[in-house]
């Protein structure tokens, strides 16, 4: 996303406070200028806004991320940069070694939930990119042996599923909650 600087501002009308999450990008000109233009402006009026903070990448640094009902953004502190743009269904992950952003989705028809875990370089690169998925078949409220289980898009069977997706099942009880921000203040 190059050269970005995101600003948290506040935004006040009546007894109303808004949060607006304002990214911004520099685009190299000719001549070594640089042009500051928005980017697409991500509303967030009137919608909760999250934070958390973690070491998701590895780098010993901590970065910021940003919530809004659509977005995740995870932004290098140092940088003041997005090196990583999600959706409203992922989480920071820096626990017993793991470290990168873990997706979870409930779904139905049948009941399911859909995992994924990425791990990322310092730059936001995608490292890792692990999916695995349990879906409630036959609908009695139990997950066993006459279910459907998939790994990185395939079909596993329950035993082989339980066994290759423990690690990843006890990382996904791990991830850092988001907190919400009710003082701009503490966006800074
Ligand atoms: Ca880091
Ligand atoms: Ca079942």
């Amino acid at each position: 996303m190059g050269n970005s600087l995101l600003k948290i501002i506040k935004l006040t009308n009546g007894v109303k406070v808004f949060f607006a999450l304002l990214i911004i990008t520099s685009i190299p000109l000719l001549g070594g200028c640089t042009k500051a233009v928005a980017l697409p402006e991500i509303s967030l009026e009137e919608e909760p806004l999250f934070y958390a903070h973690a070491d998701v990448c590895g780098d010993k640094n901590e970065e910021d991320a940003y919530l809004s009902r659509a977005s995740m953004y995870v932004i290098d502190r140092a940088e003041n940069k997005v090196i990583y743009e999600g959706c409203s269904y992922e989480k920071l992950l820096d626990w017993n070694g793991h470290k990168g952003i873990i997706y979870q989705r409930d779904g139905g028809a049948p009941t399911n939930t859909i995992y994924q875990y990425i791990s990322l370089d310092e730059n936001g690169e995608v490292l890792t990119e692990i999916t695995w998925a349990l879906y409630d078949g036959d609908e009695n409220g139990v997950f066993d042996e006459n279910d459907y289980y998939e790994f990185n898009g395939q079909e596993v069977e329950y035993a082989k599923w339980q066994e290759i997706t423990a690690e990843y099942m006890e990382m996904a009880k791990h991830t850092i909650e988001w907190e919400e921000i009710k003082d701009a203040d503490k966006a800074k």
